[in-house]
């Protein structure tokens, strides 16, 4: 049988944008279940694969690995083009899509990265306290500006792209779904919609059921 592609993967986790974009451009994946917490069962197996201790994680076919979502999406694009999750070159999307796909995987991203385990960055209990509370804040005054400049019905207005995926995953994580309905109305709208995607819809529901 032919190698496919296996994702290291976890319930709720940015694993489920990738598994989305495999869904939407009909490639199979096999899906890993992983826990990356220290001390857990399928830590050392995820360490194995991504040495940063993250998901996704992506053993392609031949063996080889990648890592960051960002980089998994672009290739799957590549890959498979008809799939669309980028604007193509010449696409009058294709510069704001480079912009906020970066700004979502580099600015966004990384509030999670600190502020979810803070103990792991600040021994002192008061500072991870701190920590967890800057990097809240900080996370929903990005997301002000993401919503500023979100288009309709998809983020980069007519062309649904990649970027509706990870909104339809970052809209259920802190700080939820009720504070996007009240203050984030253009992204909660969107996430909505990618969700409702037939190929996307029963993944969330397994992710975030
Ligand atoms: N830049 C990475 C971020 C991945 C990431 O932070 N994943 C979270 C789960 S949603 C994780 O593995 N957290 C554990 C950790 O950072 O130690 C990407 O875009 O794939």
């Amino acid at each position: 049988m032919a190698a496919v592609h296996k994702l290291l993967a976890c319930k709720g986790c940015g694993s489920v944008i990738v598994e989305a974009a495999f869904a939407l451009a009909g490639i199979p994946l096999e899906v890993e279940e992983v826990d990356y917490s220290e001390g857990s069962p399928t830590r050392e197996r995820l360490l194995a694969v991504n040495p940063l201790g993250q998901v996704p994680a992506l053993v392609l076919p031949d063996g080889s690995v990648m890592t960051e979502s960002l980089a998994m999406l672009h290739y799957l694009n590549d890959l498979e083009p008809s799939v669309n999750l980028v604007p193509p070159p010449g696409d009058a999307t294709r510069r704001a899509f480079y912009r906020w796909a970066v700004f979502t995987v580099a600015a966004l991203y990384p509030t999670w990265t600190y502020g979810d385990d803070p103990k792991k960055w600040v021994a002192d209990e008061e500072g991870a306290k701190m920590l967890r509370e800057s990097t809240d804040a900080h996370r929903k005054a990005l997301w002000r500006q993401v919503e500023a400049v979100a288009g309709t019905p998809w983020f980069l207005g007519e062309r649904m792209s990649a970027l509706d995926l990870y909104l339809a995953a970052m809209t259920r994580w802190r700080p939820g779904i009720l504070w996007f309905a009240k203050n984030a109305p253009k992204l909660t709208a969107i996430a909505k919609r990618a969700t409702e995607l037939p190929k996307v819809q029963p993944i969330i529901a397994r992710n975030f059921g």
